[in-house]
């Protein structure tokens, strides 16, 4: 395998000192290296399992989302945008880093599951580049705001991923202390330091919204970058008063305008500071909606956690006045990989080429430019190690399996070959495999490809990466003062 440049030899490559490295906090970041005055500030704004069919400019009729509506007329809505997987932390190593979970070793835990506990020994590896690190490069000024989930020891966390601040939980929040593990009480957590637990999750959407508010407005005359990964809607749900018992879809849906009220206020806190025009944002989700009540992933079949579309396909809002046509729909296949090839391209840069990143530029198709195609000739489903599903074009093959993986529980046996148009079909009810077996054969040839490339259960690929690893992990502690 071909040596990964790390860290410090990037930083080296061009031209930071190695100081760059020390855990920062936002007041400490100096350097600057390029003229930036052109270059767009960026937020990512990630939701917690918030569904296809959750938000009014996709199609919920409960859920009261004025902003992102506001939002949605004011830039394009990506309607085949992608996660890379149904649960948290495989889909957030790839929104981090621009590849497959497999390829960063980050499809499943130090046991085995299918996401990161408190204290696992794994984490997104820090050799990694992150879109933190490659925009901290570019002289943008960095702040993670929310839940993480990449892993919770020292090395793992946003301060030494690329961001110079962070404000949040490092993992879900249903992950709060329990009698029998090892688990502490759910920490919140500034830069490296636990300074409440268990937090008040119910002013958490609050205290995030604040705080990204107060960074943009204290970073408003230099680029910046902010990922805002809400804890909500995850369960368990919490709300803050001034939402509680408002809206027509009970708990989820006060929990859901709440974050539409945040996106508002963020939207506004741009367009004041003048910074509408310099700013992309872009809105959507690390995974669909569970199967509970009150959630919708719209038209899609399954939930969160399945290789069906309402698994992975997001609600998808990327909003630049000035810059993305208004009031858009771009259906093309796209996805949270590639947000790091598109913004490396509009702050200047490049995306590492020492390494493979999966992700495209897709600025073509935000800009609308007449003609752009998705850069993707597949994308793949996978479920923990198991390839499941490949999309190319319009088609969708779900792969015959002797044992279809699931992320808890036992496997489903004999899972028949399925192909569907979801152009005609975005539902995935109708099986056309038989009308089109030149269509399953090429998507089985892709699939072949991933599986050498990426890995498939019960053998590796030949181009993954190792993630991070620590021996002896410690639960994140309130420290006694
Ligand atoms: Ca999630």
């Amino acid at each position: 395998m071909k040596k990964i440049l790390n860290r410090r030899d990037f930083f080296k490559s061009v031209g930071l000192a190695a100081t760059a490295l020390a855990a920062p906090s936002c007041s400490s970041f100096a350097q600057q290296t390029a003229d930036t005055s052109r270059r767009p500030n960026f937020v990512i704004i990630f939701c917690d399992d918030l569904g296809y069919g959750d938000i009014g400019c996709f199609g919920s009729a409960k859920n009261r989302t004025p902003n992102l509506d506001r939002m949605a007329a004011e830039g394009t809505r990506f309607t085949s945008f992608y996660v890379t997987s149904g649960v948290c932390t495989p889909s957030r190593s790839s929104l981090m880093t621009g590849c497959y979970p497999r390829r960063v070793n980050m499809h499943q835990n130090d046991t085995g599951l299918c996401v990161l506990f408190p204290v696992n020994k794994k984490g997104l590896n820090p050799d990694e580049i992150t879109i933190a690190d490659l925009l901290k490069r570019q002289g943008y000024t960095t702040a993670c705001v929310g839940k993480w989930h990449l892993g919770d020891q020292p090395p793992f966390l946003p301060t030494r991923q690329g961001f110079d601040c962070y404000f949040g939980i490092p993992y879900s929040n249903d992950m709060g202390s329990r009698k029998d593990t090892n688990r502490p009480p759910l920490p919140l957590v500034r830069n490296e330091k636990v300074i409440e637990a268990p937090a008040d999750q119910n002013t958490l959407t609050k205290r995030y919204t604040e705080e990204v508010v107060k960074f943009i407005t204290a970073n408003k005359d230099k680029p910046f970058f902010v990922y805002l990964p809400h804890t909500m809607p995850h369960m368990p749900l919490h709300v803050s008063d001034a939402f509680r018992g408002r809206s027509a879809n009970g708990l989820y849906g006060d929990v859901v305008e709440e974050l539409d009220w945040s996106v508002g206020q963020i939207l506004q806190t741009l367009r004041e500071l003048d910074l509408a025009e310099k700013t992309l944002v872009v809105f959507t989700s690390d995974n669909g909606a569970t199967g509970g009540k009150g959630r919708s992933n719209g038209p899609l079949r399954g939930h969160k956690g399945t290789t069906w579309e309402g698994g992975q396909r997001e609600p998808c809002i990327v909003w630049w006045p000035g810059n993305v046509p208004t009031g858009k729909t771009c259906d093309e296949l796209t996805c949270t990989m590639d947000l790091l090839p598109t913004f490396a391209r509009l702050a200047g840069t490049k995306p590492p080429d020492d390494r493979i990143i999966d992700g495209k530029d897709i600025w073509p198709l935000m800009a609308g430019q007449k003609a752009a195609k998705s850069p993707h000739e597949a994308f793949y489903y996978y479920q923990v190690d198991q390839l499941q599903a490949v999309r190319s074009g319009k088609w969708k093959l779900h792969l015959a399996l002797k044992q279809k993986r699931k992320n808890w529980g036992k496997p489903t046996p004999d899972v028949p070959l399925q192909l569907y148009d979801l152009h005609a079909d975005i539902g995935e009810t109708n099986n056309v495999a038989d009308q089109h077996p030149e269509v399953v054969k090429r998507l089985l040839a892709l699939a072949q490809k991933a599986r050498d490339d990426l890995g498939d259960i019960g053998r590796e690929g030949k181009n993954q990466r190792p993630a991070g690893w620590v021996e002896n992990p410690k639960p994140l502690l309130l420290e006694p003062n």
